[in-house]
């Protein structure tokens, strides 16, 4: 006899708790948002994250090509023209490259690819290529790490400035953009999983999806701190 479906609230609680998972506590992060971070730690960690950041309207664009509804294809575009730019607006992954050169980096040199460690790739590609083989509602739960990503824009938004003031403002312009955008995505990719996943079978597998993205982001922090080290 299979178990019972979570409610709807035990549901999202049981995704809720996967947060004590989330990159926010790996150690290279809190290195980063303690203040403890030189100079080259937080250029490699911006010219890494690039990578993240120019595969995410990717990934979604596989998410797009693989539903066939229209209506939740009419919400899903809007994340790739919040990273790609559209019109006046020159996008998120513009917005990455304006924090490279506030830390000191050069467009060239984050587009070039040159610095991205391997661990970093192998997750990034993990993720994409994940989004273009697992039914799309498996690759929406997976977005739902951003349950818990206004957290960690806001913490780099009140200490980066006390602890880094050699990195200008106006470079952190992506981390106060997501934190909204981020609340907004997360509303949908929630309701949507809630209502898809609905027998207890299915609640497990979106958990067990959950986590494979929170390990694709602890990795990608794994391996940067491999490549940079960790200061205390
Ligand atoms: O800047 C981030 C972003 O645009 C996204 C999209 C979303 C997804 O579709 O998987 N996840 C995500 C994340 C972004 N920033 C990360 C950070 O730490 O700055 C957090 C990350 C996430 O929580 O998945």
């Amino acid at each position: 006899m299979s178990e019972a479906p979570w409610t709807r609230a035990e549901f999202e609680q049981q995704l809720r708790d996967r947060g004590r998972a989330y990159h926010i506590h790996h150690p290279f992060n809190v290195m980063l948002n303690g203040g403890k971070a030189s100079r080259e730690q937080i250029r490699g960690w911006v010219a890494n994250r690039f990578y993240y950041q120019i595969n995410i309207p990717i990934k979604d664009a596989a998410i797009l090509a693989n539903c066939e509804d229209r209506m939740v294809r009419r919400n899903w575009v809007q994340r790739i023209l919040d990273h790609d730019g559209y019109g006046e607006d020159a996008g998120g992954i513009d917005s990455w490259l304006r924090l490279a050169e506030a830390v000191g980096l050069t467009r060239a040199q984050v587009e070039s690819l040159g610095d991205v460690v391997p661990g970093v790739r192998f997750a990034v590609d993990a993720y994409v290529n994940f989004a273009r083989r697992a039914p799309w509602p498996e690759a929406v739960c997976a977005s739902l790490t951003e349950l818990f990503a206004p957290e960690i824009h806001q913490q780099r938004l009140a200490s980066w400035p006390q602890h880094y003031p050699w990195i200008e403002p106006a470079g952190l312009k992506y981390f106060q953009s997501r934190v909204s955008l981020a609340r907004r995505d997360v509303e949908f990719g929630l309701a949507l999983t809630l209502d898809r996943f609905r027998s207890r079978a299915a609640q497990e597998r979106a958990l067990e999806v959950l986590q494979f993205k929170l390990d694709v982001l602890w990795q990608m922090n794994d391996a940067m701190a491999q490549a940079y080290g960790v200061s205390q």
